[in-house]
């Protein structure tokens, strides 16, 4: 079933929570600074040992760490594409951002999973275009998936909440 909140995702009860990361997994501002902060230092840590053992995180790709002090279980951090315009393949790697993050979240056993609204931010992908695909590669993955049984949408700018509810006909 998707879902829509509002506010932080750091504060949203799921097994997993999903971080919008960067390809060094080193952290940064918006919802990875966030999720850093409140998870304590050992999210980064096991950031740090997967750069190590496998390098960086190529955009469209997911990684998963323990979530630190935050109630989740795990934080399955992805890395949407940066938007230019269009021409890029950025819909096809945003659409695997979604779809790679779910894989990993039932891999680990996860029933419930919360996304944040991945690139729309200092990546700059325009927000209704990522919530369209957002919620198309969650409907497709929840086709052959029985095991999840909440996806939340959380959104934290008023403009993506109004996008999403209007996708979303809640
Ligand atoms: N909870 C939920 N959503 C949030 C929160 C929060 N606490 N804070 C911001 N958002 P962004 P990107 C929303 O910029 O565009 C980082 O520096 C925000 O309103 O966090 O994928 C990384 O290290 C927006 O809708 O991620 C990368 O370098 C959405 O999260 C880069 O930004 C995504 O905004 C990734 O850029």
């Amino acid at each position: 079933m998707l879902k829509l909140i509002s506010g932080d995702i750091t504060r949203t009860r799921a097994d997993v929570i999903v971080n919008a990361a960067n390809s060094s997994l080193l952290g940064g501002g918006g919802v990875d600074g966030a999720i850093h902060r409140a998870g304590g230092g050992a999210i980064l840590r096991e950031c740090m040992e997967i750069v190590a053992s496998r390098g960086s995180c190529p955009p469209g790709e997911a990684v998963i760490t323990t979530a630190g002090k935050l109630p989740a279980k795990h934080v399955i951090h992805t890395v949407g594409p940066v938007w230019h315009g269009g021409m890029y393949n950025e819909d096809k790697l945003l659409a695997d951002a979604y779809t790679n993050s779910l894989k990993l979240a039932v891999k680990y056993g996860a029933g419930t999973i919360a996304f944040p609204n991945i690139s729309t931010g200092v990546y700059n992908f325009p927000k209704e275009r990522a919530a369209r695909i957002a919620i198309t590669a969650v409907r497709e993955f929840l086709k052959t998936d029985k095991s999840l049984t909440e996806v939340l949408f959380v959104c934290f700018d008023r403009e993506n909440h109004q996008i999403y509810e209007r996708l979303l006909n809640v």
